[in-house]
């Protein structure tokens, strides 16, 4: 990688990302039950019925961990709290061990001169609300304006920005109607409701963080750049549903405050009543975009089956550990498309972007991120206001229904052992970011 860090605007901040499930062990220090853990348990769902009890055991190896990011000249790190290790039962009591965790990495943080980026919810939701509907339920942004209070409250006045919630695409269309994440459903009644309920609750959280006077505060989706596999008209049609689906329901949501009609289409006769009303708060003004962004995908039309009708081709070219296409330029593209088309002036931060790969030493990993950080000046040269950019992942971890076998980390994980070795990549980074 030849980039210095005068290749990017000033006050550009790079950083590395990480999710609380994900890594630190959920059987340690009095967390509740999550629904990732039923939907491990249950055949069919997780490569080898892995779940996040042990993960990388991040809870009893914070310093280490924390000292690898600082060894990495990270100026930012984003990870999220536990709803389920703050509140077990998702309401009421708070497990004060699991708030003292937090406050020791944020302070961690700020000691070795790293600014956290905190999201709040990163999908593993507390088995006692799951059992109530979940996402489905219209009492969600309730609860998780209580969740989001306890946690600014102890923690808000340290943290660099803020975030609601990890890909609500994720939490309402893969979970609800794809079924492939906890909990599992596919449902069209139950993804309408989620995939509103989840932006609704956004605009609770950034409701509740304003009151309590923080600032910095955005929202962090992924999206997709979808190619039509042909010039035609169905396949055409077909990818503007995909597009409408995993990228405008939620640019549109939280910047115009309308669903597109390609989604309404679908789901409107199933979303909650009175759903157009609530825009007023799912738009709360935000500080900034968060841009999760791994692939593309090429779309066609599916004769034989409802809406949305569509169906994946497979990918060309280069794949990744995950089966994704590398095509860095999609990211070129999307950034460019999201400030001109939604958010304007508003920064964009690239929340998560790299690749999954089991190669040590890993030049692949170290291509695909010099090949997607030059995307990202493409943009910027476009005149996208591109403000950072942050890797997926500082180390190895539990790929939700893919277990731990799909290696994002700039560090390896023996998950035996749980020895922490940084890869070629982490160097490689390392040497600009400290420079
Ligand atoms: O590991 C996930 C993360 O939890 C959310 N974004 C995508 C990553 C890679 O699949």
């Amino acid at each position: 990688m030849n980039f210095t860090r005068a290749d990017f605007p000033d006050g550009f901040r790079f950083g590395v990302a990480t999710s609380a499930y994900q890594i630190e062990g959920h059987q340690f220090g009095g967390a509740g039950p999550t629904h990732w853990d039923s939907f491990a348990a249950t055949p069919g769902n997780v490569v080898r019925f892995e779940d996040g009890a042990r993960a990388c055991d991040h809870y009893h190896r914070l310093d280490e961990d924390l000292d690898l990011i600082q060894g990495l000249g990270a100026d930012v790190y984003r990870f999220s709290t536990s709803w389920a290790r703050v509140m077990p039962e998702g309401t009421g009591a708070v497990n004060g061990e699991g708030l003292d965790f937090y406050d020791r990495l944020v302070d961690g943080l700020l000691e070795r001169g790293v600014s956290p980026a905190l999201t709040l919810y990163h999908w593993e939701l507390p088995q006692a609300l799951a059992d109530r509907g979940g996402w489905r339920n219209a009492d969600m942004p309730h609860w998780f304006a209580e969740y989001t209070e306890v946690v600014a409250r102890r923690l808000g006045d340290r943290l660099w920005s803020l975030a609601p919630i990890n890909e609500p695409w994720c939490v309402g269309w893969l979970s609800h109607f794809d079924g492939h994440h906890a909990p599992g459903l596919r449902d069209i009644r139950a993804t309408a409701r989620a995939m509103h309920h989840v932006l609704l609750s956004h605009g609770r959280a950034i409701q509740v963080c304003k009151g309590l006077g923080m600032q910095n505060l955005g929202a962090v989706c992924n999206f997709e750049w979808a190619t039509a596999a042909s010039d035609a008209p169905e396949d055409m049609a077909a990818t503007a549903r995909y597009d409408a689906i995993y990228n405008r329901f939620f640019l549109g949501g939280l910047f115009k405050g309308e669903y597109p009609a390609e989604v309404l289409e679908g789901l409107a006769p199933y979303l909650p009543a009175g759903w157009q009303d609530d825009f007023a708060t799912i738009q709360s003004p935000l500080d900034w975009l968060g841009v999760n962004f791994y692939t593309r995908k090429r779309i066609a039309h599916r004769a034989d089956a409802p809406w949305p009708a569509y169906q994946e081709r497979p990918p060309q070219g280069p794949l990744t550990d995950m089966g994704w296409e590398i095509y860095p330029d999609a990211l070129h593209q999307f950034l460019t498309r999201a400030a001109r088309e939604y958010t304007g002036d508003l920064p964009i931060y690239v929340t998560e972007n790299g690749m999954a790969s089991a190669t040590t030493p890993d030049p692949d990993r170290i291509a695909y991120l010099d090949e997607h950080l030059r995307a990202v000046q493409a943009a910027v040269a476009d005149g996208a206001p591109v403000a950072g950019y942050f890797v997926w992942s500082l180390m190895d971890n539990y790929e939700w229904a893919l277990g731990y076998e799909k290696r994002f980390g700039l560090v390896h994980v023996d998950f035996e052992t749980l020895a922490r070795t940084p890869k070629a990549s982490y160097h490689a980074l390392a040497d600009w970011w400290r420079s």
